[in-house]
């Protein structure tokens, strides 16, 4: 019975384990998380460590004041699911968040934000 019990929780820990490595965290992104550009990006794109589940994944940016700013077409790349991107117009110089929420292939929802900065023209 002991014995059982031992193997029964170390098989829970392997499952929990592996579930954890498979929710989508975010890798990389343009503009880099916390970045300061000279030019307004036309878009912002998001990279995520697992496959997106495109209808249940979506990012967008805010300005300052908590206005949306993107284009609403935040869409996964069909070809590179581990892909995010939403399209923006010009932006003027200021501080914008990126809010973004996805759903990995195995179902695990996760989300987070970051904020990257238009440097003012001189
Ligand atoms: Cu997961």
């Amino acid at each position: 019975m002991k014995l059982f019990a031992r193997i029964g929780g170390l098989l829970v820990g392997l499952a929990l384990s592996t579930a954890a490595m498979a929710h989508a965290m975010l890798d990389r992104s343009t503009p880099p998380v916390g970045s300061s550009v000279k030019v307004a990006p036309g878009r912002v794109e998001l990279w995520f460590s697992e496959p997106l589940e495109p209808a249940f994944s979506t990012v967008k940016v805010v300005d300052a004041g908590n206005r949306q700013v993107d284009a609403r077409d935040a869409a996964v790349d069909k070809v590179d699911r581990k892909h995010l991107l939403v399209s923006i117009s010009s932006l003027p110089p200021g501080r914008y968040r990126v809010v973004w929420r996805v759903v990995s292939v195995d179902a695990h929802a996760t989300e987070g934000d970051f904020t990257f900065d238009v440097a003012p023209q001189k």
